[in-house]
């Protein structure tokens, strides 16, 4: 393979004129912004190029994802864990050293630590995590570092030992005084950390549930800013030492971080009671809740702190430095579930809404992983979009990404490594949508002399599990390739490209149904009927028609259409693969087209149950059955010749073999053969991760082989 015209024209792909990408970013905000439906006309003019000869121009990633509104830096501050991220969050807060206190909280419990983080932004100190027996090694060393005129332990010795306090005084030497706030309990040692920092007669006092973190940290964080305390309370009674603490504060106000479930209206009564005006700032969750107190307290702080809603012990240790910086703290999921989507909607509309230019994620990636840091930074610097309301996915079964989210997935792949991942699209549906993908590789932006291979996803409307399998594909590049050698290597010598959902129209037709159409086609009108589509994958030139594995009537659900590459979407895929034969060599080798169902790894041909019929080279046929054993013991799928399963004319993994020769597969996925078409594609989002997962060695394996497919019968001879 060489550099030569295929440089040219993926160069010509990212650089189209200016007029040309100006109307393109126009429509591509239409598409993300508008409702889909709105997109209803096919355009002619851009029909007319897409059925020209020359390979229509793509747009360049600044039409896919739209021009960030500014720079957003962003920077986690974690450990391997909660000790070592108390250290480095200490180290930013305190970089120069030298501290009047440092408050020390057990990383076992979050309560002591939640009161302790406002305590030590008052009087200019830091908050360090600690087990209860032992003082981890690099929390003595940033101990010493940070020189602290006092140090205040929150709790008995039950959270922190006597050991611990023994251990620190080792540390600092006998000169340093170590005092410990503590109360009978965690509403008791909250009071006493406020008793030793705050004077009486406060302005303001905040209060927060003390039986679960995520309220009275984000609390702390706007309490640290503004240099007010936190008390906690039981979530249906004002303990005594509150009362106590309240009475001595005397506040003018108190606000309650949290809605009636976390602390209830009996709680808010009795806190009026005291004297008080109460006032409570809190959302239907707590992301809300931190959303809300973020936007009630520093609305126009342009730093945020982030951290997991769920880890609580990462997250403590910031609260002085939320108090330094002036920084609320929003809350997100870890990415666990179904990468990504895993920014709340409350966290992502304030992260809209706020714009902020610096994101500081706490925690390690076990808690915030990287993928969610730089969908934080797509949120905030306005490259992500808020999916419009339709079409989408019904609520059991969010965890499939709607065209949207699918669309932000890719964007937050490129946010995060612009070296690896290149957005474009192939062409435009019938209805005007655009056919996404991405190209994933070293240099990505240089047409390299390196094997190519192609993914695709949803010919088939309702075959959703596919757009995930393409995605989690991405993830796995993208995201293993700093920490899996093999997966590094892959991204480094070949050059992946995946088309997420070649049949937009359907799919968004499919989601209008409620909650599926099951639908297959596109959506293209026939002449002189009111049955709608073609099926992509009987549109193919090659054999199209010939052999009774298609449908001549429009309303058949393998209707061919009336001619070969008849169907917007297969065009664009023709002239897609077609731009890939540089100085008459197709760069692409290897290729999968994600369907389902199944469990099955199909091969072609698919117009005869001929093994070898003349148009197949013996070789490749026993290279076919190779390969395609080969990865059926990786994913227990059943490997065999798509005739096989039946006769299909004009599908394409015929035309990718018979015209390019690439190693053209079908795969199948879950489930096997179900009884209710219905459950066939559209499997519940529950089975996402493991099915997907299941195909990772499979894909890879692909990617592998498109150096020389030969390689599966030993004969890489073949490939000189
Ligand atoms: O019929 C198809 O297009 C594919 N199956 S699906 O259920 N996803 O619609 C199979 C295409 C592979 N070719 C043959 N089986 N001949
Ligand atoms: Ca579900
Ligand atoms: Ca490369
Ligand atoms: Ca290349
Ligand atoms: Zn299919």
């Amino acid at each position: 393979m060489r550099r030569g015209r295929g440089g040219a024209i993926l160069a010509a792909m990212r650089r189209p004129p200016a007029s040309q990408s100006a109307a393109f970013v126009g429509l591509a905000v239409l598409v993300l912004g508008g409702p889909l439906a709105a997109v209803s006309a096919p355009n002619p003019v851009r029909a007319a190029a897409t059925a020209a000869l020359e390979p229509p121009t793509r747009p360049v990633l600044a039409a896919a994802v739209p021009e960030p509104s500014h720079e957003v830096t962003s920077e986690r501050l974690g450990g391997t864990d909660r000790y070592g991220t108390s250290v480095a969050i200490s180290a930013r807060t305190v970089p120069e050293g030298g501290v009047p206190v440092v408050y020390l909280a057990s990383g076992a419990g979050f309560a002591d630590a939640l009161a302790a983080g406002p305590a030590a932004a008052r009087s200019g100190g830091a908050l360090l995590l600690t087990r209860p027996d032992r003082l981890p090694a690099n929390v003595a060393t940033e101990l010493v570092r940070l020189a602290p005129g006092r140090v205040v332990v929150a709790g008995g010795p039950a959270a922190v030992s006597e050991a611990v306090v023994d251990e620190v005084r080792a540390a600092l030497g006998p000169d340093v005084p170590i005092e410990r706030a503590a109360g009978p309990d965690r509403y008791g040692t909250a009071a006493a950390l406020v008793d030793g920092a705050f004077e009486a007669t406060t302005p303001l006092l905040f209060l927060a549930s003390g039986a679960g973190f995520p309220d009275a940290l984000a609390a702390g964080a706007v309490a640290a800013a503004i240099g007010a305390p936190v008390l906690l309370t039981r979530p249906d009674r004002l303990p005594p030492e509150t009362v106590r603490a309240i009475r001595r504060l005397r506040p003018e106000r108190v606000v309650i971080a949290g809605g009636p479930a976390a602390v209830s209206p009996a709680v808010a009564t009795a806190v009026a009671a005291l004297g008080p005006t109460v006032e409570r700032v809190g959302g239907a969750d707590r992301f809300g809740t931190a959303t809300a107190l973020a936007k009630r307290f520093l609305p126009d702080a342009s730093t945020v702190l982030v951290a997991s809603g769920l880890g609580f012990a990462d997250a403590l240790a910031a609260v002085p430095l939320a108090g330094r910086l002036g920084a609320p703290i929003l809350l997100t999921w870890p990415d666990s579930v179904s990468w990504p989507a895993s920014v709340p909607h409350p966290t992502r509309d304030e992260l809209r809404r706020r714009a902020p230019t610096s994101i500081l994620v706490l925690g390690g990636p076990a808690a915030v992983s990287e993928f969610v840091r730089y969908e934080l930074v797509g949120w905030a610097d306005g490259r992500l979009s808020v999916p419009p309301p339709e079409p989408d996915y019904p609520a059991f079964d969010s965890r499939y990404h709607n065209p949207t989210e699918l669309l932000n997935a890719v964007i937050v792949a490129a946010i995060w490594r612009p070296d690896l991942v290149d957005i474009f699209s192939i062409g435009t549906s019938y209805q005007g949508r655009d056919i996404w993908a991405a190209k994933v590789s070293d240099n990505v932006t240089v047409d390299e002399p390196e094997p190519e291979v192609l993914v695709d996803a949803l010919h088939h409307a309702r075959e959703h599990l596919t757009v995930e399998q393409a995605l989690y594909l991405l993830n796995v590049l993208v995201g293993d390739y700093e920490s899996d050698p093999a997966v590094r290597r892959l991204v480094d010598e070949r050059e992946v490209f995946i088309v997420f959902a070649l049949n937009p129209d359907g799919w968004a037709f499919d989601l209008g149904g409620s909650p599926y159409r099951g639908w297959r086609k596109n959506r293209q009108p026939n002449a002189g009927t009111s049955a709608v589509g073609t099926d992509p994958n009987r549109n193919y030139d090659y054999r199209w028609g010939c052999c009774g594995g298609s449908s001549g009537n429009p309303s058949a659900w393998n209707y061919r259409g009336p001619a070969p590459w008849s169907a917007p979407e297969t065009r664009a895929m023709r002239d897609f693969v077609e731009s890939r034969v540089v100085e008459g060599r197709q760069q692409i080798r290897t290729h999968v087209s994600l369907h389902t169902n199944g469990e099955l790894i199909l091969y072609p041909y698919g117009y005869t149950k001929v093994d070898v019929p003349a148009d197949m080279d013996p070789v490749d046929q026993r290279t076919y059955v190779a390969m395609a054993r080969a990865m059926a013991r990786t994913n227990g799928y059943r490997p065999m010749q798509s005739s096989d399963l039946y006769i299909t004319d004009g599908d394409q993994i015929d035309w990718m073999y018979a015209r390019h020769r690439i190693f053209s597969f079908t795969f199948e996925l879950y489930p096997t053969e179900q009884v209710s078409s219905h459950a066939d594609h559209e499997p519940p989002d529950e089975v996402i991760v493991r099915e997907t997962t299941r195909n990772r060695a499979a894909l890879l394996y692909l990617i592998d082989l498109a150096d020389c497919p030969y390689r599966a019968i030993g004969a890489s001879d073949r490939c000189g």
